[in-house]
């Protein structure tokens, strides 16, 4: 595929830094952690790596709340081991993304802590959203991510913004200020190599200035995305991207080829994400209508059909997106027949064999859809949701909503297991335990365990990723549904000469003669297709 193009069909894996590898065994994932499996990730077939915040901070929000935007987080590595980590994986065919954080820092960033100190009226504050109220009760009625009220009130008496936790101020993004920050930001890690950016809640920093109230559900201020929304989805968020794509374009003509931006924006349906990645905007978005959809024919097909209609309409790439570090893992989704799989952490009753055979399934139906890929650390290794961790290990903020306690996203946040039959499963170097604990019975889904394994859940993702880049139908192009096929069963074909069919029926499916098998998520016999599998045909 021509260099300027590469993203357009990449398959990104997300590396949740604190949770990978631990070089230096303190118990938290690091820089040479990634590093050192770089050869894993390099093998695996993945084209680029995205690496989840790794900036200082004090973690709060899992590195999320950033302290300082050119830097690494000490319990992480160096500046010096970035750039080295940036050099090897460009040497073994990877690209780098990193996280950009631009709605809010955290209180720890030095503006915001000089913004408290300078006081009222200052121009420091300016850089924030701070606010007086005459009633004692907060300027607005918003309510943050992580429950409550998006204000917090200081000693003399103002308020200001956080939409997440009380420790992630928010940007005012229309101070010159700020907009310049982020410019250099940008340039700053462009500079060091770095092919781009996953942006943060991409649709939020801008506000309308008249901060009006939202309205109530059920007797609370909705959390909805309404269109109108004085917080989410503001024409200003488009005058920001735009800027920043231009200047992500200067770095275009380099030998390294473009630098690009995935947005993070939970916006439904599909017409509203594609005002995200238009021409001059960000160059593509995570599509979460298909990690939102349930297991099932129909509403997949749906999400497949509208996302294509729309992000093809402005000239972008779908993406695929099955599990991320912020939602319960796909494997233990799958294994609930319930619609709310994405909620309630450990009170959904889970077959976690039927989630691995979906989670399978679902693997080959994701890399032989058109455009973009994304594979969250451990996806690979068939990882579980954590849902039985300890309250007292609990480190994600939780809340209260409804009557009872939102557990935060730490189940899915689990290290990695790499080898080894007990924990902390070579996660770190030594023997020290992870800052989160792994699971006694996690020893058979190990890498180690895997590789070799040709049915192992890793063999299969590898084999998919070869066949990926190999074949000249997979990547960017279209898919043709195939109409004859039986109800429930979901079967395209994408020229040249390349099938794929998934069947979510509940019966076996015979397949049509003469197809030569590529890849099967089960085994086939005599032609037949068991239930929730997936087979890859040259056609
Ligand atoms: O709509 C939302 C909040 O009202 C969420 O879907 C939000 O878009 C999502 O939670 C954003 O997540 C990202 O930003 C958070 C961080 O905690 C997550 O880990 C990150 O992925 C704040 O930075």
């Amino acid at each position: 595929r021509p260099l300027e193009d590469w993203w357009r069909s990449a398959v990104v894996y997300q590396v949740y830094p604190r949770s990978f590898a631990d070089a230096d065994g303190d118990g938290t994932g690091d820089v040479n952690g990634i590093r050192a499996r770089l050869p894993y990730l390099a093998e695996l077939g993945v084209d680029a790596i995205w690496i989840s915040p790794w900036y200082p901070s004090p973690l709060l929000d899992g590195g999320y709340d950033v302290a300082d935007y050119r830097d690494i987080n000490p319990e992480f590595g160096t500046l010096a081991d970035a750039d080295a980590l940036i050099t090897e994986a460009h040497a073994l065919g990877l690209r780098i993304l990193i996280d950009l954080v631009p709605n809010h820092c955290s209180w720890d960033h030095p503006w915001f802590k000089a913004a408290l100190a300078a006081g009222k009226g200052s121009p420091e504050r300016d850089l924030f959203w701070f606010r007086d109220s005459e009633d004692g009760k907060p300027p607005t009625n918003w309510p943050a991510a992580f429950g409550g009220p998006a204000w917090q009130q200081i000693d003399d008496g103002q308020w200001y913004l956080h939409l997440f936790d009380i420790s992630q101020p928010d940007w005012n993004w229309d101070h010159p200020k700020v907009i310049e920050e982020f410019d250099a930001i940008l340039r700053f890690w462009f500079d060091r190599g770095v092919d781009g950016f996953r942006i943060d809640v991409a649709d939020s920093m801008a506000k309308d200035p008249a901060l009006p109230d939202v309205p109530l559900h059920n007797g609370e201020p909705t959390r909805e995305k309404y269109v109108g929304n004085p917080f989410y989805d503001q024409p200003g968020v488009h005058t920001i991207h735009q800027r920043w794509r231009a200047i992500a374009d200067e770095y275009a003509d380099t030998p390294q080829g473009p630098r690009v931006f995935v947005a993070e924006a939970w916006l439904s349906p599909a017409e509203r994400l594609a005002q995200y990645v238009r021409p001059n905007e960000l160059h593509s978005a995570f599509n979460f209508d298909a990690l939102r959809a349930a297991w099932d024919a129909k509403e997949l097909r749906e999400v497949i059909d509208h996302t294509t209609d729309n992000l093809w309409a402005v000239g972008a790439p779908a993406t695929w997106v099955l599990s991320n570090h912020d939602t319960i893992r796909h494997r233990t989704r799958y294994g609930r027949d319930r619609k709310d799989a994405l909620e309630g952490a450990g009170v959904v009753p889970t077959d976690l064999e039927l989630g691995l055979r979906r989670a399978r399934a679902a693997a080959l139906l994701e890399m032989a859809l058109p455009g973009g890929a994304y594979i969250y650390q451990g996806d690979e290794l068939g990882l579980p949701e954590v849902e039985d961790l300890p309250e007292d290990v609990l480190d994600d903020p939780t809340w209260e909503r409804s009557g009872h306690t939102v557990r935060g996203r730490d189940g899915c946040r689990v290290p990695i297991p790499w080898s080894g039959t007990e924990p902390p499963y070579g996660f770190g170097a030594g023997t020290k335990q992870p800052w989160l604990p792994q699971p006694s019975d996690w020893a058979g889904l190990t890498a180690e365990a895997q590789t070799g394994d040709p049915d192992s859940h890793l063999s299969l993702y590898k084999a998919a990723l070869k066949i990926r880049r190999e074949h000249p139908a997979l990547g960017e192009g279209r898919l043709v549904w195939d109409t004859d096929a039986p109800a429930d069963v979901l079967s395209f074909t994408r020229e040249p000469g390349f099938r794929c069919v998934v069947n979510l029926s509940d019966a076996p499916v015979t397949l049509p003669p003469h197809q030569q098998v590529l890849l099967a998520s089960e085994p086939l016999t005599d032609g037949v297709l068991p239930v929730d599998a997936t087979v890859w045909l040259e056609v």
